[in-house]
């Protein structure tokens, strides 16, 4: 690696002032972020090692197997963010209520909501695959001085002031907005240190890449099996290639690499999807917009729909933009 590259440190820093609330807490929070990251890759790249993977006989609040690297990730990203005086409240997947703190002397005055979904795909550990963490930032918008509210939380995404994954895969990479673009970082593990190596991300003009679990193919409304249909037809202009990691963020990280689509969509089966809305989908959102993509439910963009709900479900069409537009025009088709 070029002894000059920038790490996420020295990004951070140098970029501090493209923030307009510019006072420097955020910046302290996405340090936070790296550090509790470096720690929770650590035990991820152990886990075929230590008796630390199965599950621990406990579902979370979704009804899901819960394993203990979800746990593990959970309670490292809360206390790094916990101590530092900056953020007001957590929401976690792996939470069923949100974590008010209460800062300095109880004087409920640090300014920032985190959501996060600490381990996303963890049902790939065991099987060695790639798996992430998602956050998501807000400002609060109850008045200083009183513990958070869940309003704060149920925020419209395009309010984020901040977004990031960290994808635990064949290199550890962190990547993040805070609304001028999308930067990514690949950890060194010698050094245990971020470099800038995929800076200002842009997903390519054209999108190949079709990413969709087809396994609920028959339980999908008519407009995605008819998009679908689109994309495995032989047509001069239509190469495309379905790939599927089942890790969010695995499949979105190649698809704003490589070009493509990763849909989500309800069925009969799961009739709002299945990822959240609140650190799944707004956040990854975020990112998407930021590198030229879309996001949208298949009607209207993930980003402005009001949240009701902390671990709300929502369909989720998210891409190079062209292609998003083109299954929106199936779903409304066949509406
Ligand atoms: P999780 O939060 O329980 O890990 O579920 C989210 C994951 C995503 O990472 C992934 O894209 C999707 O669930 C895969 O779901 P399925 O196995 O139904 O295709
Ligand atoms: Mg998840």
């Amino acid at each position: 690696m070029d002894k000059n590259q920038l790490t996420l440190g020295e990004f951070i820093i140098e970029n501090q002032k493209d923030f307009k609330y510019s006072s420097g807490e955020l910046s302290k929070l996405i340090n936070s972020i790296r550090l509790a990251a470096k720690i929770v890759n650590h035990q991820v790249n152990k886990a075929g090692l230590v008796d630390i993977l199965g599950d621990i006989g406990e579902t979370n609040i979704q009804g899901e197997d819960q394993q203990k690297l979800d746990l593990y990730a959970n309670d490292v990203f809360k206390s790094a963010l916990i101590n530092r005086e900056i953020v007001c409240g957590i929401a976690s997947e792996e939470e069923e209520d949100f974590i008010t703190i209460e800062g300095r002397q109880n004087t409920h005055e640090n300014k920032y909501v985190v959501l996060i979904d600490p381990l996303d795909g963890s049902s790939n550990i065991d099987v060695n695959v790639s798996v992430g963490t998602i956050f998501s930032i807000y400002r609060r918008i109850t008045p200083s001085g009183k513990p958070v509210q869940k309003e704060d939380f149920l925020q419209q995404g395009k309010e984020q002031v901040a977004a990031g994954y960290i994808i635990y895969g064949t290199s550890t990479m962190f990547v993040y907005t805070t609304g001028h673009g999308v930067n990514g970082f690949t950890l060194n593990p010698a050094l245990g240190t971020f470099y800038l190596s995929h800076p200002a991300m842009r997903f390519p003009k054209k999108g190949t890449i079709l990413s969709i679990n087809e396994g609920n193919y028959t339980r999908f409304p008519q407009g995605v099996k008819e998009y679908i249909k689109f994309c495995q037809a032989e047509e001069e202009d239509r190469p495309y290639t379905f790939r599927y990691i089942g890790s969010l963020v695995s499949d979105f990280h190649r698809n704003m690499i490589k070009g493509g689509i990763y849909l989500y969509p309800s069925s009969s089966k799961a009739p709002h999807g299945k990822l959240r809305l609140l650190y799944e989908s707004n956040p990854m959102a975020f990112i998407a917009e930021q590198a030229g993509g879309s996001a949208t439910d298949g009607y209207n963009r993930i980003m402005e729909i009001e949240p009701k709900k902390l671990h709300e479900r929502v369909s989720f069409f998210c891409g190079n933009t062209e292609m998003v537009e083109k299954a929106e025009e199936f779903m409304r088709g066949f509406q």
